[in-house]
């Protein structure tokens, strides 16, 4: 089976290339796509210059900031294309250990969906300011009770598709960013009957670059988990 990891990135010049050697470092076969939304700092012409050297590495350059959520559908549109059957997403920032990559991988034999959850199994999120990991603990409490889907970490970025999941979600009707994106797609898989698999990561927080996290986003995501909720109601279950 074919795999290719998609990484959003804007301004990570200092984590993107030791990020592409760590995956190539665990998975070999596995191709990366870099998605950069004209990165100030220079990161697409980086990514540019390692692309040129390993046809493993593909690169999608926007023109500017548009978002999270629009950078992956890109990101996945691009690898359904090129006829890839199982599509990961990753921060390129080391907040996720390239090295579980082999236990989404692993997993996703017997799921649609794998995702890295920091909430089985516990709290795993090292580094991050209490009020952070209260907000994101607290959201995915929010999730799941509104919405009932059984995910204990619906807001994380890093996960395995199977193509075939992909391919039913209709990505250009995706409008959210940050946590709601994650949500969203989440949510539209598991309607759509994707088995769905948690397995446990361990999260730390960047040590390079800035976070873009910002308020905007987690009002977006608790506006997002109503409006999934209340289309299914009123689609009678058929969102
Ligand atoms: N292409 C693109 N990537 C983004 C954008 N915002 C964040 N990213 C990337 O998405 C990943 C997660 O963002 P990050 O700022 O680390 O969020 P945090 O971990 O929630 O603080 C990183 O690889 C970022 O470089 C964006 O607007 N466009
Ligand atoms: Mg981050």
């Amino acid at each position: 089976m074919r795999s290719i990891v998609c990484i959003p990135t804007y301004n990570e010049r200092e984590n993107i290339l030791r990020m592409i050697d760590a995956v190539h470092a665990v998975v070999p076969d596995t191709h990366v796509l870099v998605i950069d939304d004209g990165s100030p700092d220079g990161t697409s012409q980086l990514v540019a210059e390692r692309r040129a050297i390993d046809e493993r590495v593909h690169l999608i350059t926007r023109s500017g900031k548009l978002g999270l959520g629009t950078a992956y559908c890109a990101g996945f549109a691009y690898a359904l294309e090129q006829g890839f059957d199982l599509i990961l997403q990753m921060d390129a920032d080391f907040s996720h250990d390239p090295k579980d990559l082999l236990r989404l991988l692993e997993e996703i034999a017997n799921y649609d969906l794998v995702i890295g959850s920091r909430y089985i199994q516990g709290v795993n999120v090292i580094n991050w300011p209490m009020s952070r990991l209260l907000l994101s603990w607290f959201a995915n409490l929010y999730t799941r009770v509104i919405t009932g889907m059984p995910v204990a970490d619906a807001t994380g970025g890093f996960k395995c598709y199977r193509s075939d999941v992909l391919r039913k979600i209709d990505l250009t009707k995706i409008r959210s960013n940050g946590y709601a994106f994650q949500i969203e797609m989440n949510y539209k898989a598991w309607r759509s009957g994707a088995r769905v698999h948690e397995i446990p990561i361990i999260f730390m927080d960047r040590v390079h670059g800035v976070s873009k996290m910002s308020k905007n986003i987690v009002y977006e995501a608790a506006f997002l988990v109503w409006k999934l909720k209340l289309t299914t109601i009123f689609t009678f279950g058929r969102a």
